[in-house]
């Protein structure tokens, strides 16, 4: 028996050790890995509690999934999917996200994905017609990090699409991906930081990725747009999305408002913001109290990059906007036609001003005013180089300081313009067919040289009160002394590739001047390369076209006669 007892006894110390360990075993298991990758569902009908999460396991019954109540009050954890279902019906209470992804002991991310697709049909959980609270459709209220919504449909918020707010704590990673945003009375998606504007930010959008969406018709106001990028938001990369306006609806496309710095939109179709048309018609992109005055810890850079946009019907302002005293702006390699103004660089604000602005090898062309224009107390450091600034001003008043033209500069200091081809801005074969107009402040602010102007009926300067020449312009002002006047020889009014014998092949200055100015790829001095419009590298054999376009041997080809590519073509073969 005291044998058996003793046996006894070691069997419960073994049974009660074995039980703590596989507890321990259990709880180190947890710490160390939270992220049981698990999938969650969601129904607008669903009947499964916050509670009982582990009980939503599917779309096929409202008894299987969670509602949108009951979503908001659970908690999700790194590598969990939480799918949204559009067997339930559409989605017409808020939805307020509260986790947070996070990162793992090897500095992966383990993310929260919010998919709203998951029978992945294309018909895509469609989240509506909020109007309750701030009536946004969904609210980030300082959650969000390592998270991703895709595959939704947002509308008909009384507020916001997506209302971010970093309030309290920052949101790092956050995408918004393959979705759609529209008609929203606000702003489609907004990322704003802090409770208020502050001299230190700590609380903001850090890294946030906007990409294949689209977003359009969102807007009532000037303060809305589809994508906003207010207080602080930082190194947001906003891409491949497309961003319009309709008739009545449809504000800015990108606006930026306080943001911090290295943010990316590049990519992206922004057209159309035209709102009631003269009354509220806005911006593609417009930035706004942007610079680098108030920095966020962890910007990767003070500059904003546009780039690689098509920016195109904004026929009542502007395809870009720099003002209200923002800076540190490089608009490069975009394609920006069918505005009002192409290109707007204006006004500072208490104490900020608008200031050192990179422009270049942009298609700037067909816009209805201004190709580029500099005014109302913008403050200068504006370069301008390789672009093609084209067939601009062909509509309103053609006189005096509201004559439109390709390029005016009528403020600010340190301005350089080279390299750019100007012409056949102000169409018609009457006068005025101002190609520039420099005046004021801005005749001895700003440095002209090497650029290529052209108009059938003879390119007319502005300069300094009245019509120049461009000898005088030369011989008088020193300025525009390697500038020449000649047919640029573009291939059509439409394609602006240069033709064999066009006066712009190889005659360009190299502007990089220092490391990283203009392009990321200067090196220092006159060194590295960069890509034209099409994607060229340049300087190419050692050349460097004047434009956005560089001419190659493939333009050789394009310019050649039939006889002459056969010929080559014989040639090759040796
Ligand atoms: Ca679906
Ligand atoms: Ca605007």
């Amino acid at each position: 028996m005291k044998h058996m007892k003793r046996r006894k006894a070691a069997v419960g110390t073994w049974l009660v050790e074995g039980v703590l360990w596989i507890a321990l075993s259990l709880l180190i298991l947890i710490l160390a890995c939270p992220a049981w990758a698990t999938d969650y569902y969601v129904r607008a009908d669903g009947t499964v509690t916050a509670a009982d999460k582990g009980n939503a396991t599917s779309c096929s019954a409202a008894s299987t999934a969670l509602s949108m109540a009951e979503f908001n009050a659970a908690t999700f954890y790194g590598g969990d999917t939480v799918y949204f279902c559009s067997s339930g019906g559409d989605y017409t209470s808020v939805m307020i996200p509260t986790s947070n992804g996070s990162l793992g002991a090897g500095g992966e991310e383990l993310r929260i994905t919010y998919d709203g697709d998951p029978d992945g049909d294309g018909t895509y959980a469609h989240v509506k017609d909020i109007s309750v609270g701030s009536g946004s459709c969904v609210v980030m209220f300082d959650a969000g990090n390592y998270t991703t919504m895709q595959h939704f449909e947002i509308s008909g918020c009384a507020g916001e699409g997506i209302y971010g707010w970093a309030k309290t704590m920052p949101i790092k990673k956050f995408k918004l991906l393959h979705s759609k945003i529209h008609d929203v009375e606000n702003r489609g998606i907004a990322l704003i930081g802090e409770n208020a504007i502050v001299e230190t930010p700590a609380n903001y959008f850090d890294e946030t990725e906007i990409a294949y969406n689209e977003i359009y018709a969102n807007g009532t106001d000037t303060a809305d747009n589809d994508v906003g990028l207010s207080r602080y938001a930082t190194n947001t990369h906003v891409h491949h999305n497309k961003m319009y306006g309709t008739a009545t609806k449809g504000m800015d496309g990108v606006l930026f408002s306080y943001a911090g710095g290295g943010n990316i939109i590049e990519y992206n179709e922004i057209y159309n913001h035209n709102k009631d048309g003269a009354e509220h018609g806005e911006d593609g992109v417009d930035i706004k109290y942007t610079n680098e005055d108030v920095a966020t810890p962890t910007q990767t850079e003070q500059w904003q990059h546009i780039r690689h946009n098509t920016i195109y019907g904004h026929t009542y302002q502007t395809g870009v906007t720099v003002h209200y005293g923002s800076r540190y702006v490089k608009i490069y390699n975009n394609n920006i036609y069918g505005n009002a103004e192409g290109i707007w660089a204006h006004r500072g604000t208490a104490g900020l001003v608008t200031q050192y602005i990179q422009i270049y090898t942009n298609l700037i062309h067909y816009n209805t005013q201004h190709g580029v224009i500099i005014n109302d107390s913008a403050a200068g450091n504006i370069e301008i180089y390789n672009n093609l600034i084209s067939y601009n001003g062909q509509s309103g008043t053609p006189s005096g300081y509201a004559g439109f033209c390709g390029l005016m500069i009528v403020a600010g200091t340190g301005n350089v313009v080279k390299n750019n081809i100007i012409s056949h801005n102000y169409n018609a074969s009457t006068s005025p067919r101002k190609q520039i107009y420099i005046d004021f402040a801005g005749v001895a602010g700003t440095t002209l040289d090497n650029n290529l102007y052209y108009h059938s009926g003879g390119a007319q300067y502005w300069y300094d009160g009245g019509v120049k020449s461009l000898s005088t312009i030369q011989s008088v002002y020193s300025q525009e002394t390697h500038g020449s006047e000649s047919d640029p020889l573009f291939a059509s009014s439409t394609n602006f590739r240069l033709r064999l014998g066009s006066p712009a092949i190889n005659a360009g200055v190299n502007v990089c001047t220092a490391e990283g100015v203009p392009y990321s790829t200067c090196t220092g001095d006159g060194t590295g390369t960069w890509t034209d419009i099409k994607g060229s590298v340049v300087p190419h054999n050692g050349k460097i076209s004047i434009g956005a376009y560089q001419f190659t041997s493939f333009d050789t080809e394009q310019g050649e006669s039939a006889a002459r590519k056969s010929w080559r073509r014989v040639f090759r073969k040796f």
